[in-house]
Protein backbone atom coordinates (compact mmCIF):
# COMPACT_ATOMS: atom_id res chain seq x y z
CA UNK A 1 0.00 0.00 0.00
CA UNK A 2 1.78 2.95 -0.79
CA UNK A 3 -0.03 7.10 0.15
CA UNK A 4 -0.73 7.26 -3.38
CA UNK A 5 -3.20 4.27 -4.03
CA UNK A 6 -6.01 6.29 -2.39
CA UNK A 7 -5.99 8.82 -5.19
CA UNK A 8 -5.62 7.09 -8.70
CA UNK A 9 -3.51 9.68 -10.67
CA UNK A 10 -5.23 12.26 -12.79
CA UNK A 11 -8.13 12.16 -10.53
CA UNK A 12 -6.56 13.62 -7.35
CA UNK A 13 -5.95 17.41 -7.24
CA UNK A 14 -5.16 18.15 -3.88
CA UNK A 15 -5.78 22.14 -2.29
CA UNK A 16 -3.89 24.64 -3.62
CA UNK A 17 -2.85 27.39 -1.41
CA UNK A 18 -1.44 30.80 -3.79
CA UNK A 19 0.51 33.20 -1.62
CA UNK A 20 3.76 35.29 -1.52
CA UNK A 21 4.99 34.27 1.61
CA UNK A 22 4.50 31.59 4.32
CA UNK A 23 6.23 30.53 7.63
CA UNK A 24 6.55 26.59 7.96
CA UNK A 25 7.27 24.81 11.37
CA UNK A 26 6.03 21.30 12.46
CA UNK A 27 6.79 18.21 15.12
CA UNK A 28 6.50 21.37 18.44
CA UNK A 29 4.90 18.14 20.37
CA UNK A 30 3.36 20.44 22.95
CA UNK A 31 2.15 18.65 26.37
CA UNK A 32 0.79 20.29 29.11
CA UNK A 33 4.28 18.44 30.89
CA UNK A 34 6.07 21.02 29.19
CA UNK A 35 5.40 24.59 29.72
CA UNK A 36 8.59 26.08 28.62
CA UNK A 37 8.21 24.39 25.46
CA UNK A 38 5.08 25.52 24.99
CA UNK A 39 6.30 29.23 25.96
CA UNK A 40 8.98 28.93 23.79
CA UNK A 41 7.07 28.24 20.76
CA UNK A 42 4.49 30.63 20.77
CA UNK A 43 6.98 33.58 21.60
CA UNK A 44 8.65 32.09 18.55
CA UNK A 45 6.00 32.31 16.58
CA UNK A 46 4.40 35.71 17.71
CA UNK A 47 7.48 37.05 16.91
CA UNK A 48 7.85 36.02 13.40
CA UNK A 49 4.40 37.25 12.78
CA UNK A 50 5.06 40.88 13.75
CA UNK A 51 8.50 40.91 12.43
CA UNK A 52 8.66 38.72 9.30
CA UNK A 53 4.65 39.28 8.13
CA UNK A 54 4.53 35.94 6.17
CA UNK A 55 0.97 35.84 4.61
CA UNK A 56 0.51 32.70 6.38
CA UNK A 57 1.61 30.34 8.81
CA UNK A 58 1.48 26.76 8.09
CA UNK A 59 2.19 23.76 11.17
CA UNK A 60 2.62 20.58 9.22
CA UNK A 61 2.02 18.45 12.16
CA UNK A 62 2.38 17.25 15.47
CA UNK A 63 2.23 20.92 17.12
CA UNK A 64 0.54 18.74 19.99
CA UNK A 65 2.01 15.15 21.41
CA UNK A 66 -1.06 13.66 21.67
CA UNK A 67 -4.68 14.90 20.82
CA UNK A 68 -7.57 12.60 21.61
CA UNK A 69 -10.59 14.82 20.48
CA UNK A 70 -11.54 18.68 20.97
CA UNK A 71 -13.64 18.09 23.41
CA UNK A 72 -10.94 17.20 25.67
CA UNK A 73 -8.94 19.95 26.03
CA UNK A 74 -12.52 21.96 27.29
CA UNK A 75 -12.31 19.07 29.91
CA UNK A 76 -9.13 19.16 31.40
CA UNK A 77 -8.62 22.85 30.78
CA UNK A 78 -5.19 23.17 29.41
CA UNK A 79 -2.92 25.77 30.09
CA UNK A 80 -1.24 24.56 27.05
CA UNK A 81 -3.76 24.40 24.65
CA UNK A 82 -5.26 28.07 26.00
CA UNK A 83 -1.90 29.70 25.24
CA UNK A 84 -2.22 27.80 21.29
CA UNK A 85 -5.62 28.81 20.91
CA UNK A 86 -4.64 33.09 22.14
CA UNK A 87 -1.45 32.84 20.17
CA UNK A 88 -2.78 31.73 16.60
CA UNK A 89 -6.06 33.57 17.59
CA UNK A 90 -3.81 36.78 17.90
CA UNK A 91 -1.81 35.93 14.48
CA UNK A 92 -4.98 35.37 12.26
CA UNK A 93 -6.19 38.46 13.66
CA UNK A 94 -3.37 39.88 12.08
CA UNK A 95 -4.71 39.09 8.65
CA UNK A 96 -2.06 36.09 8.11
CA UNK A 97 -3.84 32.74 7.23
CA UNK A 98 -3.13 30.18 9.89
CA UNK A 99 -3.29 26.52 8.58
CA UNK A 100 -3.12 23.21 10.60
CA UNK A 101 -2.37 19.84 8.92
CA UNK A 102 -2.74 16.59 10.75
CA UNK A 103 0.77 14.67 12.02
CA UNK A 104 0.66 11.59 13.30
CA UNK A 105 0.24 12.30 16.86
CA UNK A 106 -2.59 15.20 16.25
CA UNK A 107 -4.34 13.49 13.93
CA UNK A 108 -7.90 13.61 15.50
CA UNK A 109 -7.32 17.76 15.89
CA UNK A 110 -11.55 18.62 13.99
CA UNK A 111 -12.56 21.89 12.62
CA UNK A 112 -13.95 22.71 16.18
CA UNK A 113 -10.40 23.21 17.78
CA UNK A 114 -9.50 24.57 14.37
CA UNK A 115 -12.27 27.52 14.48
CA UNK A 116 -11.35 28.17 18.08
CA UNK A 117 -8.06 29.10 16.47
CA UNK A 118 -8.99 30.80 13.63
CA UNK A 119 -7.44 28.30 11.57
CA UNK A 120 -7.74 26.29 8.58
CA UNK A 121 -6.98 22.68 8.60
CA UNK A 122 -4.94 21.67 5.70
CA UNK A 123 -5.19 18.31 3.85
CA UNK A 124 -2.24 15.97 3.40
CA UNK A 125 -0.82 16.78 1.13
CA UNK A 126 -1.67 20.14 -0.04
CA UNK A 127 0.40 22.57 -3.13
CA UNK A 128 1.87 25.98 -2.08
CA UNK A 129 1.84 28.02 -5.00
CA UNK A 130 4.19 30.93 -4.28
CA UNK A 131 3.67 34.12 -6.07
CA UNK A 132 6.12 34.18 -9.25
CA UNK A 133 8.00 31.31 -7.38
CA UNK A 134 7.61 27.63 -6.80
CA UNK A 135 5.06 25.31 -6.44
CA UNK A 136 5.70 23.50 -2.94
CA UNK A 137 4.26 20.63 -2.04
CA UNK A 138 3.80 20.19 1.53
CA UNK A 139 3.14 17.09 3.57
CA UNK A 140 3.83 16.21 6.98
CA UNK A 141 5.69 13.24 5.54
CA UNK A 142 4.18 10.13 8.03
CA UNK A 143 2.66 9.07 4.83
CA UNK A 144 5.78 8.75 2.70
CA UNK A 145 7.54 6.58 5.22
CA UNK A 146 6.51 3.50 3.06
CA UNK A 147 9.14 1.06 4.45
CA UNK A 148 7.39 0.93 7.96
CA UNK A 149 4.58 -1.28 6.52
CA UNK A 150 3.39 -1.98 10.30
CA UNK A 151 2.88 1.93 10.80
CA UNK A 152 1.26 2.63 7.37
CA UNK A 153 -1.17 -0.32 8.27
CA UNK A 154 -2.11 1.39 11.86
CA UNK A 155 -2.22 5.14 9.69
CA UNK A 156 -4.97 3.54 7.29
CA UNK A 157 -6.70 1.87 10.44
CA UNK A 158 -6.52 5.34 12.33
CA UNK A 159 -7.37 7.95 8.92
CA UNK A 160 -10.98 5.62 8.56
CA UNK A 161 -13.54 7.44 9.47
CA UNK A 162 -15.22 4.38 11.00
CA UNK A 163 -12.09 3.96 13.69
CA UNK A 164 -12.09 7.77 14.43
CA UNK A 165 -15.89 7.54 15.28
CA UNK A 166 -15.67 5.01 17.76
CA UNK A 167 -12.67 6.03 19.17
CA UNK A 168 -13.86 9.75 19.75
CA UNK A 169 -17.35 8.36 21.28
CA UNK A 170 -15.20 6.42 24.09
CA UNK A 171 -15.29 7.85 27.41
CA UNK A 172 -11.99 10.47 27.95
CA UNK A 173 -9.92 8.50 30.19
CA UNK A 174 -10.15 5.44 28.36
CA UNK A 175 -8.50 7.52 25.03
CA UNK A 176 -5.98 8.99 27.20
CA UNK A 177 -4.86 5.96 28.16
CA UNK A 178 -5.07 4.26 24.34
CA UNK A 179 -3.01 7.37 23.10
CA UNK A 180 -0.44 7.06 26.12
CA UNK A 181 -0.14 3.14 25.37
CA UNK A 182 0.81 4.05 21.73
CA UNK A 183 3.20 6.77 22.75
CA UNK A 184 4.76 4.37 24.82
CA UNK A 185 5.00 1.60 21.88
CA UNK A 186 6.74 4.15 19.68
CA UNK A 187 8.98 4.92 21.76
CA UNK A 188 10.41 1.08 21.89
CA UNK A 189 10.01 0.66 18.26
CA UNK A 190 12.05 4.11 17.60
CA UNK A 191 14.59 1.82 19.77
CA UNK A 192 14.46 -1.25 17.76
CA UNK A 193 13.36 0.13 14.01
CA UNK A 194 16.07 0.96 11.56
CA UNK A 195 17.03 4.25 10.90
CA UNK A 196 16.11 3.92 7.43
CA UNK A 197 12.88 2.16 7.60
CA UNK A 198 11.90 5.40 9.69
CA UNK A 199 12.75 7.32 7.31
CA UNK A 200 10.73 8.48 3.69
CA UNK A 201 11.12 6.86 0.98
CA UNK A 202 12.50 8.64 -1.63
CA UNK A 203 11.22 7.00 -4.68
CA UNK A 204 7.54 8.00 -2.82
CA UNK A 205 8.36 11.02 -2.26
CA UNK A 206 9.54 11.61 -5.94
CA UNK A 207 6.02 10.21 -6.86
CA UNK A 208 4.24 12.68 -4.73
CA UNK A 209 5.76 15.50 -5.92
CA UNK A 210 5.83 14.55 -9.48
CA UNK A 211 1.80 13.85 -9.34
CA UNK A 212 1.55 16.93 -7.41
CA UNK A 213 3.18 18.85 -10.01
CA UNK A 214 5.73 20.67 -8.16
CA UNK A 215 9.09 21.76 -8.21
CA UNK A 216 10.19 20.51 -4.60
CA UNK A 217 8.88 18.72 -1.85
CA UNK A 218 8.78 20.29 2.10
CA UNK A 219 7.83 17.75 4.97
CA UNK A 220 8.36 17.33 8.59
CA UNK A 221 8.21 14.26 10.49
CA UNK A 222 11.46 12.49 10.57
CA UNK A 223 13.12 15.21 12.97
CA UNK A 224 16.25 15.19 10.54
CA UNK A 225 16.08 19.19 9.00
CA UNK A 226 18.28 20.01 6.19
CA UNK A 227 17.57 20.23 2.36
CA UNK A 228 18.84 17.49 0.15
CA UNK A 229 18.61 16.71 -3.49
CA UNK A 230 16.60 13.80 -4.61
CA UNK A 231 17.29 11.05 -6.87
CA UNK A 232 14.88 13.26 -9.83
CA UNK A 233 17.30 16.51 -8.80
CA UNK A 234 14.40 18.23 -7.09
CA UNK A 235 14.73 19.94 -3.59
CA UNK A 236 13.81 18.07 -0.54
CA UNK A 237 12.93 20.04 2.74
CA UNK A 238 13.06 18.65 6.19
CA UNK A 239 11.57 20.97 9.10
CA UNK A 240 13.15 20.95 12.34
CA UNK A 241 11.69 19.56 15.44
CA UNK A 242 11.44 21.47 18.63
CA UNK A 243 13.09 20.99 22.05
CA UNK A 244 14.38 23.53 24.58
CA UNK A 245 16.24 22.45 27.85
CA UNK A 246 15.45 22.83 31.25
CA UNK A 247 15.83 26.74 31.87
CA UNK A 248 13.47 27.09 28.73
CA UNK A 249 16.21 27.72 26.34
CA UNK A 250 15.72 26.38 22.45
CA UNK A 251 17.95 23.51 22.04
CA UNK A 252 16.29 22.81 18.50
CA UNK A 253 13.17 25.07 16.88
CA UNK A 254 12.36 27.39 13.88
CA UNK A 255 10.98 26.53 10.75
CA UNK A 256 11.27 27.43 7.21
CA UNK A 257 10.92 30.66 5.19
CA UNK A 258 9.46 30.46 1.54
CA UNK A 259 8.94 33.05 -0.83
CA UNK A 260 9.43 33.86 -4.76
CA UNK A 261 13.32 33.48 -3.78
CA UNK A 262 13.02 30.33 -2.39
CA UNK A 263 13.42 28.08 0.96
CA UNK A 264 14.89 29.24 3.93
CA UNK A 265 15.62 28.47 7.49
CA UNK A 266 14.13 30.42 10.16
CA UNK A 267 15.25 30.34 13.87
MN1 LIG B 1 5.25 13.03 13.13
Amino acid sequence: MTPMDTHPPGRFMPPTLALDSALLCSDIHLSDDRPQLTNAFTAWLSQQAKKAQPDAILILGDLFDAWVGDDATSATDSPMVNSVINCLAAISGRGITVGLMHGNRDFLIGESFARQCDATLLADPSVLAIAGGMRIAITHGDQLCTQDTDYQRFRQQVRSAAWQKEFLSRPLQERLAVAKGLRAQSEIEKGSKSMAIMDVTLSDAELLVDRLQADLLLHGHTHRPGCTSMPNGKLRWVLPDWDVDADGAVIRGGGLWADAEGVRPVT
